[in-house]
């Protein structure tokens, strides 16, 4: 066991500032002595996101929070079809709206919602649909559309993990009604905890803004039960130093994403799950697929051996959202409606990724892989 990593190796790490940066913004907070509520640094994080998200956002204290409330603008009821294969967070947002979720299966190659099933699923009841850009891979937004003109029905895309993907170079945020990003601290673009809705819609701009702050319009006028979801000025304020760092860790970790491909090309058994040519990737998660007959060991065995060479890998997103004791008796949430997604989610493993990993780290990793396939 000489190969054992001296420091645990984690699936990501935060993308920081230096602290010289950020002790600068809190001396910029201080001096204002404005703290929350809309400061100038909020105000100048909204502003270079607009630009860079080429869309209107409104910024949140955190991803799940702005999902919640931005379902809850579009003023939806009855049921919404979304997929299984995603964080807990996105089918507790449908059910803090009481919603009601309808399980899709989901493509065996980019592990999104499958647009080809989602029609069957289609009754008077529903009123949406909500995509998650898993991994950071668009989903396939046009077809969704498609089914959304047809039937009349809402789109929502969970885009917590896709900050800056496009599809053909068009930003993701041009597709469905409302995005959702998370700018959680191991988000490729972090607030330490944060997020936002980005929209085309005034309206649904207005109602986010009374919906995050209690639903107060000015100090005496409150215009509907809204909650407090509002960003505060010190993640704004680091968010923007980050934000100054973000090209460059996109490069990084497309550096590092070619060398995990490059090592672990051949070896039989392991898929990288990857984004089609037409889409640029957020580079959030490296992420494989274990096909036991081939490779010879599980993918539960591999998350477990790991760990003996102190390497943290992650078996995002299980157990599927479908099999939560308050969904699993829904006949959507059955196994035999959803046999690519009860495939997938015992093969995935996500790997250690950022963009300061060291390359003998990754080559090492891959060895182990390696190593395992061939023992
Ligand atoms: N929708 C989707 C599809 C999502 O994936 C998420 C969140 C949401 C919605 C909700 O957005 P937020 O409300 O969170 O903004 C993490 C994140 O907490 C979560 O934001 C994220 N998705 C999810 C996929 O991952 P955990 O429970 O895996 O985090 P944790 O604490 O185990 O961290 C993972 C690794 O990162 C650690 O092993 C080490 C490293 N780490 C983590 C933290 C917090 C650090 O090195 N330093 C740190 O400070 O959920």
């Amino acid at each position: 066991m000489e190969r054992i990593f001296k420091e645990p190796i984690y699936v990501t790490r935060p993308l920081l500032p230096s602290i010289k940066d950020v002790q600068g913004r809190l001396e910029e907070v201080w001096e204002k002595r404005w703290v929350t509520n809309n400061g100038p640094q909020h105000s100048e994080l909204e502003k270079i996101l607009n630009d860079y998200l080429q869309t209107e956002v409104s910024l949140f204290s955190n991803g799940t929070l702005a999902l919640i409330l931005g379902l809850k603008a579009l003023n939806l009821s009855g049921e919404v079809i979304t997929t299984p294969f995603t964080f807990p967070a996105t089918t507790h947002a449908l059910h803090w709206n009481n919603l009601d979720p309808v399980f899709c299966d989901i493509n065996s190659e980019d592990l999104n919602i499958n647009p080809d099933k989602i029609e069957d699923l289609i009754t008077e009841k529903t009123s949406a649909i909500l995509g998650v850009h898993v991994f950071g891979n668009p989903c396939n937004v046009e077809k969704i559309e498609q089914i959304a003109k047809k039937y009349n029905l809402r789109v929502i895309y969970d885009g917590a993990h896709a900050f800056g993907a496009k599809i053909n170079g068009t930003p993701i945020t041009h597709f469905g009604d409302i995005t959702m990003f998370s700018f959680h601290a191991t988000k490729l673009f972090n607030t330490i905890e944060g997020g936002a809705i980005t929209f085309t819609d005034r309206r649904i701009g207005d109602q986010l803004s009374l919906l995050k702050n209690f639903g107060l319009s000015d100090p005496v006028t409150v215009q509907l039960p809204g909650i407090n979801a509002k960003m505060n000025e010190i993640q704004a304020g680091i968010g923007l130093e980050v934000f100054k760092l973000i090209e460059r860790e996109r490069e990084n970790r497309k550096y590092i994403k070619d060398l995990y491909q490059k090592y672990l090309n051949d070896i039989p058994g392991i898929r990288i799950v990857t984004n089609h040519n037409n889409e640029e990737s957020s580079y959030q998660y490296f992420v494989i697929e274990i096909n036991e007959e081939v490779y010879g060991k599980t993918r539960d065995w591999v998350h477990k051996e790991l760990e003996k060479y102190n390497v943290f890998s992650r078996r995002y997103f299980y157990p599927l959202c479908s099999e939560f004791d308050w969904y699993k008796e829904y006949p959507s949430a059955q196994k035999e409606n959803l046999p690519v997604a009860n495939k997938i989610i015992k093969q995935v493993l996500s790997l250690p990724f950022y963009g300061d990993i060291e390359v003998n780290q990754v080559i090492g990793i891959c060895d182990l892989l390696r190593d395992f396939y061939n023992s």
